[in-house]
């Protein structure tokens, strides 16, 4: 008899009896995430058909130019988890300038639910219109008893206390990625009974690869050390496995996925009048520091481990060096001046 798939929700369900504490409003939330997910996938599938590519000539808070797709994700998370009220407190995204509060108000300003959600709804965006890749990235945090009252200091917790992140990859199939804490797991849509099925258990990152992953056009913006550290993957010297060959798909979620199975390092560094780079640091580096710390990798700006930072607003930007564990170490080498 063949095996039964093992799906998302099954997976969650399972994991959800090794906490007997668990009230399993963690568990609906992923389902959530995985409806979206499947929302988001098949307006993709669509473009070019329905009216969804183009930009809808608003700037968001980060001053780039919003895509229609990117604000269809957007309020396609907003939905889904405004219409389950309670199950999550607080939506944090790209596209929204300020914390949304979502769950039931109870008495005196006080809100229900613990968990709050951020979130980059369409990861890559300017790759839409050309029918690449794109991905969405979550991350899950316990922010407060239904007691407290909602601010946005409430929210400004380390990628350390993470209770689970994960990311979604529209390829030419569609990815899910997650962990709760205890090993990696990747889903993949079957869209022929529209479920996630467990595709890859306890996925594990090798501890150095052969690709380098960066936007190389902003070469002569970077610090000293990130130059010597990109100089020295490009140099040729077969002893060491150099070249490493460049691959950067322009989604941060593809190149970490890619770097997921075959090792290497993506980078998104500092710059010259932009010292915090580009990525931002609660809804795009720590969730995919996270996931790279449990299949074995590592985070870092260089200077400091991602999952460390303490951020100061929600939309904080950060300079991001992440993948393999040897990679990693050595542009920590290079930055901090010991190479
Ligand atoms: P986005 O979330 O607005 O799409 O920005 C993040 C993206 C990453 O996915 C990608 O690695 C990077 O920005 C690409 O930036 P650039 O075009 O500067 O290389
Ligand atoms: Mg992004």
């Amino acid at each position: 008899m063949e095996p039964q798939p093992i799906t998302l929700t099954r997976h969650i369900l399972e994991k959800q009896a090794d906490h007997p504490d668990a009230t399993g409003e963690f568990s609906i939330i992923m389902a959530q995430i995985a409806l979206a997910a499947k929302i988001i996938a098949r307006n993709m599938s669509l473009a070019g058909l329905i009216d969804v590519l183009g930009k809808t000539g608003e700037t968001n808070v980060q001053g780039e130019s919003v895509q229609k797709l990117d604000k269809k994700a957007n309020d396609t998370f907003v939905r889904v988890f405004e219409y389950h009220g309670g199950l999550v407190r607080s939506l944090v995204s790209e596209e929204m300038d300020k914390p949304l509060f979502v769950g039931p108000p109870l008495s005196g300003g006080r809100r229900q639910g613990k968990y709050a959600l951020f979130f980059d709804p369409l990861d890559g965006s300017s790759n839409v219109d050309c029918n690449f890749t794109v991905g969405s990235i979550f991350s899950i945090h316990r922010v407060a008893e239904p007691s407290t009252l909602d601010s946005e200091v409430n929210l400004l917790k380390t990628g350390a206390e993470q209770v689970a992140a994960g990311y979604l990859l529209y390829g030419p199939s569609t990815v899910l990625v997650y962990s709760y804490g205890k090993g990696v797991h990747q889903f993949t849509l079957d869209p022929g009974i529209g479920e996630f099925v467990l595709s890859a258990p306890h996925l594990q990152i090798p501890s150095r690869g052969k690709v380098y992953s960066v936007n190389e056009g902003n070469y002569d913006k970077w610090p000293a050390g990130t130059q010597r550290f990109v100089d020295y993957l490009t140099e040729k010297d077969p002893a060491t496995g150099r070249p490493y060959s460049g691959r950067y798909s322009g989604c941060l979620v593809a190149d970490v996925h890619r770097l997921l199975s075959s090792g290497g390092v993506y980078l998104y560094p500092a710059e010259t009048g932009k010292a915090d780079g580009k990525l931002r640091l609660m809804y795009e580096a720590a969730p995919l520091a996270f996931i790279v710390e449990q299949a074995g990798g590592n985070a870092s700006t260089g200077m400091q481990r991602i999952m460390d930072i303490r951020p100061e607003t929600v939309h904080q930007r950060v300079p991001l060096i992440i993948g393999s564990r040897e990679e990693v170490k050595l542009a920590e080498d290079f930055i901090q001046g010991r190479r």
